[in-house]
């Protein structure tokens, strides 16, 4: 017997036992027991030997196979047992880790505010409309029968883009262009983003929000006017809160009103939420000028309507008790997360 063969055993049995992954064993397997290995060419070379001498060998060669296969199968059991126990280490869930919060986005105030007052006017009979940001000086001015020469269309105070074009400053051109395509009757309210030239400041805002509404009809009276303000106004605030119409002026109603409601905070007595004067204005209203009428082709001597105009942000701001336009502005969602 050869003393290479005597060590190259001893060598495999370290081998099998040191291997550390089963790719590792695998190779072994095929250089010790495979057919190029040197146990399969050790026993084919016992053929030339005489007779006893291959008897003998031949079984030391066998039980060197055995021991080499045992080793080999305990091996095999013991490294797939060492990946599964990692692969449960490494799967492992720590159940006492706090959940991930998923953050929820929600509709800005001012936006909640804007869809409470539409669906009350939606209930009505009001259809909602939306029209273009950018407007033409006629749609804006010209057709709600503002003068030429009236303060409203100075240059300073609006956002122009060139001599005829300005982002809209209310939300009327949306009901002029309605007017101008379909014919009476008419319920329609329309929201949407305004602009002005304004400093910013608490009251304040170069981009704000209007909701203009509007009927037109064979037999529209102020009082229908009344009627259907004061019901938004309680469903809005509460049945139990006062309304009140006072006389006022713009170019594109006459007569024109404005709405105020109670106070909620001192009840009519006059605190610091109302200035003191225990009322707050809601909005701007009256009956549509004969001359808006004529310009979109409807007749006035046959129809008849109200119009009204209101500002959602300072509404959103009586209704939580914000002291700052500004704030809704900011997009800080520390402030925005609270409602
Ligand atoms: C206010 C006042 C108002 C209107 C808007 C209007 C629209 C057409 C015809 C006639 Cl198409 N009027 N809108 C009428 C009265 C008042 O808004 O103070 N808004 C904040």
């Amino acid at each position: 017997m050869n003393e290479d063969y005597i060590k190259k055993f001893e060598e495999a049995k370290e081998r099998i036992i040191r291997a550390e992954n089963s790719n590792e064993l695998e190779e072994i397997k095929r250089e010790v027991l495979g057919k190029q290995g040197f146990l399969t060419q050790l026993l084919r070379s016992l053929g030339k030997l005489p007779q006893e001498e291959r008897v003998k060998l031949g079984r030391l060669v066998n039980e060197w196979k055995e021991v080499l296969e045992k080793l080999y199968e305990e091996k095999e059991k013991e490294l797939k047992y060492k990946t599964l126990q990692n692969k449960l280490y490494q799967e492992n869930i720590d159940i006492t880790l706090p959940g991930r919060k998923k953050i929820v986005g929600k509709i800005h105030p001012i936006n909640q505010v804007i869809e409470e007052i539409l669906s009350v006017f939606k209930e009505m009979g009001f259809q909602v409309v939306y029209g273009p940001e950018l407007e033409t000086d006629y749609y804006n001015f010209t057709a709600l029968n503002i003068p030429e020469d009236h303060p409203v269309r100075e240059s300073h105070d609006s956002f122009y883009i060139d001599k005829e074009h300005l982002l809209r400053t209310q939300t009327s051109p949306v009901q002029v262009r309605v007017m101008e395509k379909k014919k009476p009757p008419l319920r329609i309210v329309a929201p949407g983003k305004c602009y002005r030239r304004d400093m910013p400041d608490a009251t304040h805002s170069p981009m704000f929000h209007q909701i203009e509404g509007l009927a037109v009809d064979t037999d529209i009276t102020f009082a229908e006017l009344k009627g259907v303000l004061s019901i938004f106004a309680h469903r809005l605030f509460g049945k139990d809160r006062k309304v009140y119409f006072i006389p006022s002026y713009f170019p594109f109603t006459e007569p024109s009103a404005e709405m105020y409601v109670e106070c909620g905070v001192c009840k009519g007595e006059g605190c610091k939420a109302c200035g003191y004067s225990g009322v707050l204005e809601i909005l701007g209203c009256g009956m549509v000028h004969p001359q808006v009428f004529r310009v979109v082709n409807i007749d006035p001597e046959i129809y008849s309507g109200f119009a009204f105009g209101m500002g959602p942000d300072r509404i959103a701001m009586q209704i939580y008790g914000i002291d700052d336009i500004r704030l809704f502005y900011e997009n800080d969602v520390r402030f925005l997360k609270q409602f």
